[in-house]
Parts: structure tokens; C-alpha cells; sequence
């Protein structure tokens, strides 16, 4: 499959893995680069020398391009972007806000920039400031979410920019690809399919409530905080529901979260972590290797979209 997003990222397709923070450290980016994606470290909060090794690790397991994410709620996003730069990485994604004033410095040292956005506004934004493509997200995404749906936003988007959408939430077979691309997308971004792929360093428990996971196993935390994320439902969540029903303040729901998805990702805590995943999960049905997933969805939806 050869179009504009594979001409961009120089990758044989357009199928990008999420930026997920503790999950996308350089075993799953190397696996995906190396099964034809593009595989993305996940700065999220760490420090930048962290990103920098995460970095290093990757390309000693793979000389296919690869990406770095940048979540931009990360007090060394900073450093992150210098560091991006420094080692060379060809591509950008970012999160969670907006990564205008890294825009120009990206540009200059070639690197090329893939912002995810949750609204339109946003996607123009980013367009006018130089990004070469845009992630549009729905809110079916695991994590931090806008409000619009896959459905609504993506067609949305693609009439707003003339730069190549990236379609993000929802997606995780070969017909979730082939409905993005037939909204007017031109590649896709998968989070939740490869927290349970079999290269992925997720704990053995975390991976099976994403495999066991139902359509309405996941809810939306944080809607009070202005950081809405979304997870698979556990004591953890029910306990933060309950408090922001009482009007608990944002402190006492943030003791609730600190360090809870390590404790998921690392841990295998299932009950107190927070186990962030998207509302497809309920559609995965077993851990399957990154090639697997790659070339089993991109051979469905271009069969699909030979139909039409
Ligand atoms: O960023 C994500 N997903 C994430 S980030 C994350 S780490 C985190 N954990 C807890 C609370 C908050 C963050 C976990 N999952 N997806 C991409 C995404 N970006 N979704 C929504 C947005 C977004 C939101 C606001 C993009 C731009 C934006 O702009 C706000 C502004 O500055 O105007």
C-alpha cells in the first residue's frame, strides 16, 4: 500500500503505533518498524536522557525508520524536542497538547511532524504551522481524550487540511482500517492492538483484561480534572467515579492515580492501576506478533476497498 502517509514516513504502511506512555518503550517500536509500521517511543513523563537511551535501544534493533512521541504535558518536553533532534529521529507525533513552539526547530533539522488532534481547530492549527500530516483521535481512544468521535471527526478533519489524516480511535482490524480510509484518511494509528501484541512489555494480567475486555468495559476518568482518560473499568476507577461524583477536588483524585499505570503496565495490577485502553479492546481476542496484526489488517482493508 503506497500513498502519501508511507511516502512521508518512508514505511511499507501507513499503520502508526500509539505513543503510549510506559507501553511504547523500544521493543514494541522496533517490532513494529520491523514489521513494516511505524514503531513510536512513548517520551510521555520521562527525562530526556531516559528518551535518549529508549532511542539508542531502538535503532540497535531495527535500521527501518522509527518515531518518537511527545506528550506535551511532560515538564521535559523541552529537553525531549532537543534530544529528537540530536539522535536524529525521523518522525513526531505528539499528544496532549499543542506543539507549536517546537514546530520551526523540528522543520529545520528535517524531522518530519505528525501532531494528533482531537478537533478540527486544532488540525488547521497545526497545518498552518508546518505539521506534514495530523492524527485525528476520537474519543473511543485508550488515555487522554478529546470529545468527538472517530466517526464525526475524521471526515471532519479531512475537509479542513490538505495535509495526508491519520485516523486514531476505534481501530484495530482491517475494517476499522478500511472505514478510516473510505472517511478520507489516509493511514491509521492503533494504541489498544498493540498494548496486547506478544512484543509488547505489558504485564501478562494487563494484556489479558484487554483480550477479556467486553464493548462496555471501559470509562472515561478525569472528566471534572480537564484531563479526561479512558480505561478499562476496576476498583481503581470505580473508587475515582465515586469521588468526582462527591465533588472530591484534584488533589485527592490525583493520590488516587499517581503511579497507577506503571503499576498496571509493570506490576500487573489490575485492581489499582490504571488500565488505559481503548473501546475496541472489547474486539481483540488474543495476543498476536506485531507482524501478525500488521500484515492481517492491511491485507483485509485493501481487499475491503477493492470492493468499492
Ligand atoms: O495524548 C493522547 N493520549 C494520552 S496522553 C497520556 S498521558 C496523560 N495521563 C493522564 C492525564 C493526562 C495525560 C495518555 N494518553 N492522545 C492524543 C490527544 N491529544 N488526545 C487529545 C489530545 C489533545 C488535547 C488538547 C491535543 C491537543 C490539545 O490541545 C489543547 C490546547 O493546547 O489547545
Amino acid at each position: 500500500m503506497k500513498n502519501r502517509i508511507t511516502d512521508l514516513l518512508k514505511t511499507e504502511y501507513p499503520i502508526i503505533q500509539g505513543g503510549m506512555a510506559w507501553v511504547a518503550e523500544h521493543n514494541l517500536a522496533a517490532a513494529v518498524s520491523n514489521a513494516g509500521g511505524l514503531g513510536i517511543i512513548g517520551a510521555a513523563s520521562a527525562p530526556a536522557e531516559v528518551v535518549r537511551e529508549e532511542i539508542k535501544k531502538c535503532k540497535e534493533l531495527t535500521d527501518k525508520p522509527f518515531g518518537v512521541n511527545v506528550m506535551l504535558l511532560n515538564p521535559n518536553a523541552d529537553d525531549v524536542a532537543k534530544i529528537i533532534i540530536e539522535e536524529g529521529v525521523k518522525v513526531v507525533t505528539t499528544g496532549a497538547g499543542n506543539p507549536g513552539k517546537y514546530m520551526d526547530a523540528w522543520k529545520e533539522a528535517g524531522v518530519v511532524v505528525i501532531p494528533v488532534v482531537a478537533s478540527t481547530a486544532m488540525a488547521i492549527m497545526m497545518e498552518r504551522a508546518g505539521a506534514d500530516a495530523v492524527v485525528a483521535e476520537g474519543m473511543e481512544s485508550g488515555g487522554h481524550i478529546g470529545v468527538t468521535t472517530s466517526f464525526a471527526l475524521i471526515p471532519q478533519v479531512v475537509d479542513a487540511v490538505s495535509i495526508p489524516v491519520v485516523a486514531a480511535g476505534g481501530i484495530a482490524d482491517g475494517r476499522g482500517m478500511a472505514a478510516a480510509f473510505m472517511l478520507g484518511a489516509e493511514g491509521i494509528q492503533m494504541g489498544t492492538r498493540f498494548v496486547a501484541a506478544k512484543e509488547s512489555i505489558v504485564h501478562a494480567a494487563y494484556k489479558e483484561k484487554i483480550v477479556k475486555a467486553k464493548d462496555i468495559d471501559s470509562v472515561v476518568t478525569g472528566t471534572t480534572t480537564g484531563h479526561p482518560v479512558r480505561c478499562l473499568k476496576n476498583r481503581m476507577t470505580k473508587e475515582y467515579v465515586k469521588l468526582e461524583r462527591e465533588g472530591a477536588d484534584f488533589m485527592e483524585l490525583e493520590k488516587l492515580t499517581l503511579g497507577s499505570l506503571r503499576k498496571a503496565v509493570i506490576d500487573g495490577d489490575v485492581v489499582n492501576g490504571t488500565l488505559m485502553a481503548g473501546q475496541i479492546a472489547g474486539l481483540i481476542k488474543s495476543e498476536e506478533s506485531c507482524a501478525d496484526i500488521i500484515s492481517s489488517i492491511s491485507n483485509e482493508a485493501e481487499k475491503l476497498l477493492k470492493l468499492v
